[in-house]
């Protein structure tokens, strides 16, 4: 893609116990679903987690002793940033897959839900990122269409043991006010382009362009400590509180 290396925060997603069996020796440590994203300013919006149920992925230990879930590539390249122990070991691993990570409680960083769920996204790229998606539907077309299909289908729901109270009572949260396409983007987004599901591609890449641009631009928080400021003023400064509180670290790639 770009010139330079991309900078992501990568957000700290704490499973609830009791742990899935595959992560059951990992009791009593404190693990995280760990989440590439773009935008920090968003978090205030979270309803779930993205896991692909076909992809694998693994957990490893890091050097202050917490465990991480995200594909072993992300596991590799966070070894050459200092997350590990040895650089560029990422030390004992054990293999999981998608599937075994959804219906996982998480606690996450900023939104106003005690507990969200890891729940199947299909569109999930094992190339970018962490393999991990947290899901901002209210300004993320990708993010609300796969939660709309979840949320519809209830034959998609029981193929990956989804409970209803998973994602039933999981709605868009307003966070974020952009002139024009008003306080839930991705929704207004969604409805103009006619989306019907989450493997839409073409009209989600027009849903995206409307909103991103706008929304870094002329989008205000509408929450949380920086309520009333311009996203491009506060970004960074969402960014830097998660840090200080160790809710979120950076990531290269
Ligand atoms: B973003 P870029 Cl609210 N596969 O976070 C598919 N999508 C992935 C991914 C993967 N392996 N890894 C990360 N992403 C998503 C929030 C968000 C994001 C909002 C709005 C737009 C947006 C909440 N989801 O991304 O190709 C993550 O979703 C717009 C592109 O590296 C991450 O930020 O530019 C973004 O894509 C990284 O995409």
């Amino acid at each position: 893609e770009g010139v330079g290396p991309q900078e992501y925060t990568l957000i700290k997603m704490k499973l609830q116990p009791p742990y899935p069996k595959r992560l059951s020796k990992y009791a009593g440590k404190n693990v995280y679903m760990v989440a590439a994203t773009l935008r920090p300013e968003t978090m205030y919006g979270q309803t779930n987690c993205w896991i692909r149920p076909d992809m694998d992925y693994i957990a490893f230990t890091t050097k202050d002793g917490e465990v991480f879930i995200c594909t072993k590539r992300a596991a590799i390249n966070m070894s050459y940033q200092g997350f590990t122990s040895q650089d560029g070991k990422i030390g004992e691993i054990t293999q999981l897959k998608g599937e075994d990570l959804l219906g996982v409680a998480l606690a996450s960083p900023l939104t106003s839900h005690q507990t969200i769920y890891a729940l199947p996204m299909m569109t999930i790229k094992p190339d970018k990122g962490t393999g991990v998606v947290t899901s901002v539907p209210s300004d993320s077309p990708d993010d609300y269409a796969a939660l709309v299909d979840l949320k519809k289908k209830q034959a998609l729901r029981e193929k990956y043991s989804i409970e209803d109270h998973m994602v039933l009572p999981y709605e868009p949260i307003p966070i974020i006010e952009i002139p024009e396409l008003g306080n839930l983007s991705a929704v207004f987004a969604y409805e103009k382009f006619n989306i019907q599901s989450q493997n839409d591609k073409d009209k989600l890449q027009e849903a995206k362009d409307l909103c991103y641009l706008k929304g870094f631009y002329d989008g205000v928080l509408l929450v949380g400590e920086y309520k009333g400021s311009k996203v491009q003023d506060v970004k960074i400064k969402c960014k830097r509180d998660m840090l200080e509180l160790k809710t979120a670290a950076s990531y290269y790639e």
